[in-house]
């Protein structure tokens, strides 16, 4: 049978990002995807032009109905913008037992706030403490944490401090660092930590990166796969997204959902013990 997962998270209307760009990409690795949608925008690939959130009883009856009916065997959750949701949305998780990928999306490419301040509390004591894996860029590292992060050192401190919130898994993202090297570092409560490195391709065109690689953990563990080749072949995923990007529209262009298959799953990703 088909793996299932399923996607909790906002709408971009331009396709690259959210909802849209999970459900490539599961498509993109095999899997059947089924969405939960937390919140509109309207936006494309230069900005985001306006946001409706979803009242909590709707998101809640899309997650009623989807779980009553599929299989689901991982899931991720993307924007979810307020605290009202996140609750909500931890509480029907809690329950599964499947394995849960949190994108702790906070702030889109142009600044646009896709999550409230005081959701980052709820974030912290009500959805990570039951999250399997955690995928921050730096900044929102440091927003978790609440230490600047600076070298390997202050890397590995902040990655501590968001374990002990209960998350089994850390991806500290480095696309926001500077260097040849796009160098994921791992920290787990049952691993020692490592680092994934690809090279960091010179493009603008990397809307929806984010989403895109922590939709490929997910649609990875739906397989059956454990943590870490999920992590290593979702890391393959972004590599082939990023390198194939689409210049597409006049802003930041789409990562491109179709270059993995095309590969093969044949990329070379750098393992750092
Ligand atoms: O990449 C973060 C993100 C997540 N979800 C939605 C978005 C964005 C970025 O623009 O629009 C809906």
């Amino acid at each position: 049978m088909i793996a299932c997962a399923c996607t909790i998270a906002g709408s971009d209307s331009g396709g690259g990002a959210g909802i849209q760009a999970d459900l490539k990409t599961f498509q993109g690795a095999g899997v059947y995807g089924t969405s939960v949608i937390t919140a509109v925008t309207a936006q494309n690939t230069v900005g985001v032009y306006q946001i409706e959130a979803l009242t909590p009883t709707i998101i809640s009856a899309q997650l009623n109905a989807i779980q009553a009916d599929f299989p689901i065997q991982a899931y991720k959750t993307g924007m979810l913008f307020d605290a009202t949701i996140i609750k909500q949305v931890a509480k029907q998780l809690d329950t599964q037992n499947m394995p849960i990928v949190v994108d702790p999306v906070m702030i889109a490419k142009g600044g646009a706030s896709l999550l409230q301040l005081e959701a980052i509390e709820a974030l912290k004591t009500n959805l990570l403490p039951i999250a399997t894996i955690c995928t921050p860029n730096l900044p929102e590292a440091e927003i978790i944490s609440g230490i600047e992060i600076t070298d390997d050192q202050s890397l590995q401190q902040a990655a501590k401090k968001i374990l002990e919130l209960g998350v089994q898994t850390v991806i500290m993202k480095g696309g926001h660092a500077t260097g040849t090297q796009a160098s994921d570092t791992v920290f787990s409560v049952n691993e020692s930590p490592y680092r994934l490195s690809t090279p960091r391709y010179e493009t603008k065109h990397t809307h929806g990166t984010g989403c895109t690689f922590s939709a490929a953990i997910t649609a990875h563990l739906a397989q059956g796969m454990s943590v870490k080749p999920a992590i290593i072949e979702a890391k393959k995923f972004i590599d082939r997204a990023i390198f194939d990007s689409l210049n597409l529209g006049h802003g930041h262009g789409p990562t491109n959902h179709f270059a993995y298959k095309k590969s093969g799953g044949v990329v070379d990703v750098q393992l750092l013990s």
